[in-house]
């Protein structure tokens, strides 16, 4: 069958469009994720098998514009980008990178820990300014109390790390996995004993009615003082205004956040302003080799579906 596969993410590695090009497909890509607009999509979508979606928004009416289309293929594992119901209600199926990307998301969480509570961002700047402030304390992370908010892939990932810091392990999930938590020594609490007992609070939970800001002023109330908040997953679980207010009040410790509700960030944005905040422009995902394996997995599920085989990582959910 084979045809045509549409790709947005710029960082689609070369050895994943040499996998499709010897399965006879022919690649096209649009303009990368931060620049395509929905008038390319639309244009381009319409003669496509599959599409290998980055993070901007795949519409009910975009997807309705792929009138061959059989398989999005998210590049990347979060999904509320894409209207997946409408989607699956048209017979298309829905991949992600599940797999691919979880060891690099991890890395940048317990970079963003290191980064907010030994001040790395900081010093690097006063360094830099000419400054040298020595005197300034910060804080360790061994033997710490970290407080892992979902525990899919990426949670887990971030346990196994912070266990080299003989810390304590506390996880809340909607779904919690027992067997695992028992092997990693962590222990499964409410989200209210998991907010106030934690120095680090990570958020690793999917974007969906249920989690849309669920970092709100109660949540960051219930925090400790002295606590931070990393966010390597959606900025829409986070509702920044009250963020903001904690921050400013030093209500919490800190925050290191690499997501944000409406990316790519406007010039004034007010937490420039902050010192006890650090910002990365959601790149947690962006090495080497994450690239090349969502890339080459991307591929796959698609050379699978041009040879009939169900796809490895459809989204969980059914209609
Ligand atoms: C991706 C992400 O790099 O996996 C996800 O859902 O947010 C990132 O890791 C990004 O979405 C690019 O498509």
């Amino acid at each position: 069958m084979s045809g045509k596969v549409l790709v947005t993410p710029d960082m689609f590695h070369p050895d994943a469009v040499n996998v499709l090009k010897e399965a006879g497909f022919a690649v096209e890509f649009t303009k990368p994720t931060r620049m395509v607009t929905e008038q390319e999509v639309r244009e381009k979508i319409a003669d496509a098998d599959a599409y290998v979606v980055g993070s901007n928004k795949l519409t009910a009416e975009l997807i309705g514009a792929g009138q061959k289309l059989k398989l999005i293929a998210r590049f990347g594992v979060g999904y509320d980008s894409i209207d997946w119901r409408y989607a699956l209600q048209s017979g298309i199926a829905v991949t992600v990178t599940a797999g691919a990307n979880e060891q690099s998301v991890a890395d940048m969480a317990l970079a963003l820990m290191l980064s907010i509570s030994r001040r790395i961002p900081y010093f690097d700047r006063s360094v830099r300014e000419g400054e040298w402030t020595p005197q300034i304390l910060t804080h360790e992370m061994w033997a710490k109390t970290v407080g892992i908010m979902g525990t899919g892939r990426i949670g887990k990932a971030v346990a196994k790390r912070v266990s080299g810091f003989d810390a304590n392990l506390l996880a809340y999930d909607a779904y919690p996995d027992y067997t695992w938590a028992q092997q990693a020594g962590v222990t499964y609490v409410s989200k209210e004993q998991l907010l106030s007992e934690s120095d680090y609070v990570t958020l690793h939970l999917p974007l969906n009615e249920d989690t849309n800001r669920i970092v709100d002023a109660g949540f960051l109330l219930q925090m400790k003082p002295t606590a931070f908040l990393i966010n390597t997953a959606r900025g829409q679980l986070v509702d920044e205004t009250a963020l903001y207010e904690a921050l400013v009040q030093r209500s919490i410790g800190g925050a290191a956040l690499d997501v944000y509700a409406k990316e790519p960030l406007p010039r004034d944005y007010p937490f420039y302003e902050l010192d006890n905040c650090v910002l990365t422009h959601h790149v947690s995902s962006h090495t080497q080799e994450a690239m090349r394996r969502m890339s080459l997995l991307c591929a796959e599920e698609i050379v699978r579906m041009n040879q009939g085989l169900p796809p490895q990582y459809p989204i969980p959910e059914k209609l």
